[in-house]
């Protein structure tokens, strides 16, 4: 067979030419002189899947002949954005796909722009997710992805009258070509029915799990290719079919109508992804996507652990690592439990011993709404089953608590997977962590709160058995592919110039090398021209989508994130309100003097979030205001940018000078867009919080704008509000008097009572007693702000000194390169090593 392949040269533009043609004409029923811009980033995706295809199979085979430990990641969610490009750029295939589609009279990039960007995520751990597969694919590692393949992904967001209209985001669309479905490959995950117990062949006593319904998950691979290695990795996600058997009963037409659409429903398991992210809602199909996924993969890991000759049990946790990306996948501590035991008849102990060696947890937030905790009535109707298995396990757990601590302990109720009231509940967090090897933080900061506030009682545990360090550590990244040499290769261009060489891209400690020419007059320039190339692009982008015209001149200042109170977007716009007083206030002459600066804000809300929602229409309606007040709109523009997303983040994170990471201190977990404006050459205005930290630490307390208050501050000042004292800035007072006068209302009553009642709360002008206000402590961190963006102004002034910040930043980021997160999860947690796949034959 082997023999009978159209043996091709990977890398010639003139085969890239023939393969294309024959895509067009044979998979995609075109005529090489009749087709659109899309039919051709089609073709040119089957071009690049032949490809990829061959690497994945033969890395597959190189990993199974090697016997090699293998490492899983199971997460409900991965935001990879746009394929091609980063295909091209990982496959070392950049000059002959140019070429070949030059001598085709196309640009590449047109053909990008043709790509629906996948959102299978939210946000922040979505994107990790798709960071971590990349570094794992680059470091040879081998390790797969695991997930769900939603038909529709995070919603598009349109902005009508300044407010959030949800649209949905069917991006399959017309198929997407560098996914591989596989029928071949599918698994039957049941669902409800109930616990009996029978004898097995051999005439045991055992427990069957039976009724209730089927569905079956059907694999759909996505190749994962590393940058500077022949190894490609997967990216296996699920989708749920109705199971095979058809119940052939069903005679009368109504009974087979009723059929049809019961085996209808499975589909509706992987239809869409929920737009939720920090806030937990005890959504019964969520539970059922995050069951039917870990299910699946678990089966498929197993069952590959089980292909090797003569395999042992013993011999699992030297085999398989599996991270669990936050408790969403959590379920897998008792799916696990149960395939072992039930299914392949391991002892209790055994299977817990072997379940707790191979399973590890990443915790990503230390917001209490975002902790899961299930009605234990959901879990016994949906996984009867799994409700016993967590009893005996918590049983167990309990007894082994009272011994340490005596029987009534309060620790004892704190450390239960069960939590008791008039609902009772299981504890995800709490599940997790007792099924866990390890436990992770993403943020040296992060991983404080975790072992002080967020789980006290079990880093006490931990403490008391000796093993402080089952609580670990994992600063997050992101991958330089993707987010420098992808996203901004005028950059990339420049580094690879004055280093010599593109090592930097897999080692970016090499970057330090750009250090001795941070006063060099000739890299400035050539500095500063990459950046007006990036602000010309974001231009274009931001007169497309918000119909504005921007300066290329002006200070460009970026927030984009989800749109969340703890991340202070109102802080954002209230400060450009202030912004825009001052500037009112000065005569013409004055104004000239003043630093021009655009501020784009851009992200989404979850779709129940009614104060996250009135906060885009405030930005929305400030932007109409001052965009068009002609004393100043020269000198300050702000726009809400629509539909942030993966593609979005490209153009936009090269443009910026300064991005706003704001966070009230000790609320957000890392932050990973930070990495991404740093590397590109963007300074922070920020606050002492997440990965902000660790950043200041690597690149220089001078590249950082910081402000308000510390983490161990904040109980102090919101002690001291909640008893009354509170002031408020003079400067913020004429910016709430601004909006309480209705100055960005535009006559609609509607906007006024919702902007009156964002302010109204930070002031606490509410029923008596409770302090729940500025939780976020706007107020308190206001002047503080104000002084930072005064600084931005004041240095940005001089270009020089700017330019040698933003190199020395930009040169100084080695430690968040996701390749040294996933070598410090590979080592540390998951014990799995680069098997290099040769380039054989
Ligand atoms: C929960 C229930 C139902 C539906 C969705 C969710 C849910 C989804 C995503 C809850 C939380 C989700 O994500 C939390 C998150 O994105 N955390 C971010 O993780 C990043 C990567 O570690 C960090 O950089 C961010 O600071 C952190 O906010």
């Amino acid at each position: 067979l082997w023999k009978l392949m159209d043996t091709y040269e990977p890398n010639d533009p003139e085969s890239i030419q023939k393969s294309f043609a024959r895509h067009l004409e044979y998979s995609l029923a075109c005529t090489r002189f009749n087709f659109t811009m899309e039919d051709a980033y089609r073709a040119a995706g089957l071009v690049l899947r032949d490809r990829l295809l061959e690497s994945l199979n033969d890395t597959n085979d190189y990993y199974r002949k090697m016997d090699v430990k293998r490492g899983y990641y199971l997460s409900a969610e991965y935001l990879i954005g746009r394929h091609m490009q980063n295909a091209i750029a990982n496959l070392d295939l950049e000059q002959p796909f140019k070429e070949a589609f030059i001598g085709l009279g196309m640009e590449l990039e047109e053909l990008f722009h043709e790509e629906a960007d996948p959102a299978l995520g939210n946000g922040g751990l979505g994107r990790l997710a798709a960071c971590f597969l990349d570094s794992m694919a680059t470091l040879s590692l081998p390790c797969w992805g695991y997930g769900i393949r939603y038909s529709y992904g995070m919603f598009k967001q349109e902005i009508q009258n300044g407010r959030q209209v949800e649209c949905p985001d069917f991006w399959i669309g017309d198929g997407c070509p560098f996914e591989i479905p596989r029928p071949d490959i599918t698994y039957p995950v049941r669902l409800y029915g109930e616990v009996t117990h029978g004898e097995d062949e051999k005439g045991n006593w055992c427990v069957n799990w039976v009724g209730g319904e089927i569905v079956q998950a059907m694999a759909y691979d996505n190749p994962i290719p590393g940058f500077d290695t022949y190894n490609t990795n997967n990216l296996r996600l699920w989708r749920a079919c109705p199971s095979k058997e058809f119940d052939l009963d069903m005679f009368s037409a109504a009974a087979y109508a009723d059929s049809v659409e019961s085996r209808r429903k499975a589909e509706d398991l992987s239809a869409v992804l929920y737009p939720n992210d920090a806030t937990y809602e005890g959504k019964e199909l969520r539970l059922r996507q995050q069951y039917f996924f870990v299910s699946a993969s678990l089966q498929d890991l197993l069952r590959d652990f089980i292909k090797r000759p003569n395999y042992k049990w013993s011999e699992l946790p030297e085999k398989v690592a599996v991270q669990m990306n936050d408790t969403h996948p959590t379920i897998a501590v008792a799916e696990m439990m149960r395939l072992l035991v039930d299914v392949m008849h391991v002892h209790w102990e055994e299977a817990w011993d072997l379940t707790t060696k191979c399973l590890n947890y990443t915790n990503h937030t230390v917001m209490p709404e975002a902790l899961e905790k299930w009605p234990v009535e959901m879990i016994e109707r949906m996984l009867p089953r799994h409700l016993q298995i967590i009893g005996e396990l918590n049983l167990r757990w309990i007894k082994d608590l009272q011994k340490k601590y005596g029987d009534h302990s309060p620790v004892i109720s704190a450390l239960s997977i069960f939590e008791e009231g008039d609902i009772k509940k299981i504890r995800m967090g709490n599940l997790a962590i007792m099924g866990a090897n390890k436990v992770n933080g993403v943020a040296a900061i992060h991983t404080e709160i975790i072992k002080k506030e967020t789980f006290p009682e079990f880093y006490k545990y931990c403490c008391d058995i000796g093993k402080p360090d089952k609580i670990v550590n994992m600063t997050n990244g992101v991958t330089p592919r993707r987010w420098v040499h992808c996203a901004n290769p005028a950059l990339s261009a420049i580094f690879t110039k004055y280093l010599g060489s593109h090592e930097w891209l897999t080692d970016m400690t090499k970057l330090k090398g750009m250090l001795k020419f941070k006063e060099d007059s000739k890299l400035h320039s050539e500095w500063m021209e990459m950046k007006r190339e990036c602000k010309a692009k974001l231009a274009a982008f931001v007169k497309e989508k918000c119909d504005l015209d921007i300066d290329q001149d002006a200070l460009i200042d970026i927030q984009i994130k989800r749109i969340h109170e703890y991340k202070r977007q109102l802080m954002n716009i209230l400060y450009v309100i202030h912004r825009y007083q001052e500037l009112k206030k000065k005569s013409p002459g004055e104004r000239e003097k003043t630093q021009k600066r655009v501020v784009l804000i851009g992200g989404k809300a979850a779709s129940a979030y009614v104060n996250a929602k009135i906060i885009i229409k405030l930005i929305s309606n400030v932007g109409k205001v001052i965009n068009k007040d002609p004393d100043t709109s020269k000198y300050l523009k702000v726009a809400f940018v629509p539909n942030y997303c993966v593609s979005a983040a490209q153009v936009m994170i090269p443009a910026s000078d300064i991005s706003e990471h704001i966070s009230t201190a000790g609320t957000e977990a890392s932050g990973t867009s930070n990495m991404k404006f740093v590397m590109n050459g963007g300074l922070i205005v920020g606050t002492m919080d997440g990965a902000n930290i660790e950043i200041r630490e690597e690149c220089g307390e001078d590249t950082m704008f910081i402000f308000g208050c510390l983490e161990h501050q904040v109980a102090d000042i919101a002690a001291k509000a909640k008893s009354g004292h509170y002031p408020i800035d003079s400067r913020l007072q004429a910016v709430f008097q601004a909006i309480r006068n209705g100055d960005f209302s535009h006559g609609e009553p509607e906007a006024q009572a919702e902007f009156c009642s964002l302010v109204d709360r930070l002031c606490n002008i509410q029923a008596a007693g409770t302090w729940d206000g500025d939780k976020y402590l706007v107020i308190s961190d206001f002047p503080s702000f104000i002084d930072a963006q005064a600084r931005v102004d004041a240095t940005y002034a001089d270009k020089a000194k700017w330019c040698k910040l933003s190199i020395q930043a930009a040169s100084s980021m080695a430690k968040f390169s996701t390749d040294r997160t996933i070598k410090e999860y590979a080592e540390v947690i998951w014990g799995v090593k680069p098997a290099v796949r040769p380039l054989e034959d």
